[in-house]
């Protein structure tokens, strides 16, 4: 199977500017191909990782990535996609973020050997640029008119947009002329959203470097599908936020969890786009769904792929471990301290003094229980579990054999109420 049949079999084909010039290109040779990430925050989320995950596609069929850092683009804000106007962040923020997104991408991709990645930041060419060059040089081959036509500014015609956002899609264009003309890029690729952006590039290439002559682009440019998912919510989303690939934002453990509750409408479709499964494999999952749907070996697969490429294999044994003892009948005392820390992130959590302490002096001191009365009912009714064991003793005195990893006790009250207390 070709690259684009691969990428065709996984949904990943959204839009190509020349598709047969583009298999011609890339059956021939290494192809230069490049991706901008924008520096908007710490981190990037799940919704950055499918592109991401292309280029290691591309990669692996011997063609080489760069991908881009936006330290210029960042300061100025892409309009693509978003129905208002960005705030826009201090120079020195976007600096910050520029270091962590570059960090991310420096994990998911190779630098190493013949096609190696080459990380790129176009402040690097675009912050030395001087005003009168930039309209002279670049701004030159701007119509207004294809400007305003792009979707980009269209959709914010009659709600607003500013002229710092509206010159967004020259300086893309730019960064795409300034590495295909110094790197030999032929090829960027996006998110559908890209599209105005990547095609206003093109025609900038083909204008400023007078590639009228042949009757073939001399790049190209290739966009991947929104994530969407079967019941229309936004993917990537839960109540507590974004789904980060920083393991300080999002754990291991809550990342892992959300692949795994992936809808059985989705699953297949995510497992084509998310990993590197085999259509053998992915063929033979399905058959799983559809027989042994409640067994959840898609949700499972899924969720062990991308927590091992995201983070890596120790975190996603952990992430197992805290699973199996959370839901899967596991042992709660056997759990290390980062593990509780990473599954109760989320619940409840008291700081106690250390020392010996009576049960019921602790469900009050925490707040888990209102009264000693009540703290007493508790316990009497089988209600109170300390570390996964039901504790029915009123007398029960707490002390280091009731520790996790010496730093924690998971109380359990009813069936679902869990509280952390920490000394
Ligand atoms: C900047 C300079 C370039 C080329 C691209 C850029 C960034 C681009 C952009 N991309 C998004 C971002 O940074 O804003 N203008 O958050 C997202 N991408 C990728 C993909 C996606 C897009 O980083 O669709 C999702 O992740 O293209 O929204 O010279």
């Amino acid at each position: 199977m070709t690259l684009l049949d691969d990428l065709k079999f996984r949904g990943l084909v959204n839009q190509v500017t020349d598709e047969e010039g583009l298999q011609d290109l890339l059956d021939k040779e290494s192809v230069k191909l490049y991706c901008g990430f924008d520096p908007t925050g710490d981190s990037l989320h799940i919704g950055h990782l499918l592109t991401i995950l292309t280029l290691r596609r591309f990669q692996l069929e011997g063609h080489k990535p760069y991908p881009l850092v936006g330290g210029a683009t960042g300061l100025i804000g892409d309009p693509s996609g978003k129905k208002a106007e960005r705030t826009l962040n201090e120079q020195d923020v976007v600096e910050g973020f520029s270091v962590k997104i570059k960090d991310q991408l420096m994990r998911f991709l190779d630098f190493e050997g013949e096609n190696g990645s080459t990380l790129v930041n176009n402040y690097d060419w675009i912050g030395s640029m001087t005003l009168i060059d930039f309209l002279r040089d670049v701004g030159k081959y701007f119509g207004l008119n294809y400007m305003l036509a792009k979707d980009s500014v269209e959709s914010r015609i009659s709600t607003g947009i500013s002229f710092t956002e509206f010159t967004y899609q020259i300086l893309q264009s730019y960064d795409f002329y300034r590495l295909n003309k110094e790197e030999g890029v032929k090829l960027q690729i996006g998110g559908s959203d890209q599209w105005g952006n990547i095609t206003a590039g093109l025609e900038l290439i083909r204008r400023m470097s007078g590639a009228e002559e042949t009757d073939r682009p001399k790049a190209f440019g290739f966009t991947i599908p929104l994530v969407t998912k079967a019941d229309g919510s936004k993917f990537g989303k839960t109540e507590g936020g974004a789904i980060w690939l920083d393991p300080e934002k999002t754990s291991p453990y809550e990342f892992y969890q959300f692949l795994l509750n992936t809808d059985d409408h989705d699953v297949i479709k995510f497992l084509k786009f998310f990993t590197f499964l085999s259509k053998e494999e992915i063929d033979q999952l399905e058959e799983e769904l559809k027989e042994r749907a409640h067994e959840r070996k898609p949700h499972k697969k899924l969720a062990e792929e991308l927590t091992r490429f995201v983070h890596d294999e120790q975190a996603l044994v952990q992430a197992k471990r805290i699973s199996a003892a959370l839901f899967g009948g596991g042992d709660l005392k056997t759990l290390t301290g980062d593990e509780v820390l990473q599954g109760f992130k989320d619940v409840p959590s008291y700081q106690v003094a250390e020392g010996e302490k009576g049960l019921v002096d602790l469900l009050i001191e925490s707040g888990i229980s209102s009264s000693k009365r009540q703290a007493r009912e508790d316990i009497n009714n089988g209600a109170i579990y300390i570390n996964g064991d039901r504790c029915q003793d009123v007398d029960k005195v707490m002390g280091e054999a009731n520790k996790i990893d010496g730093q924690f006790t998971i109380i359990r009250r009813g069936k679902k109420k869990f509280f952390l207390i920490k000394y």
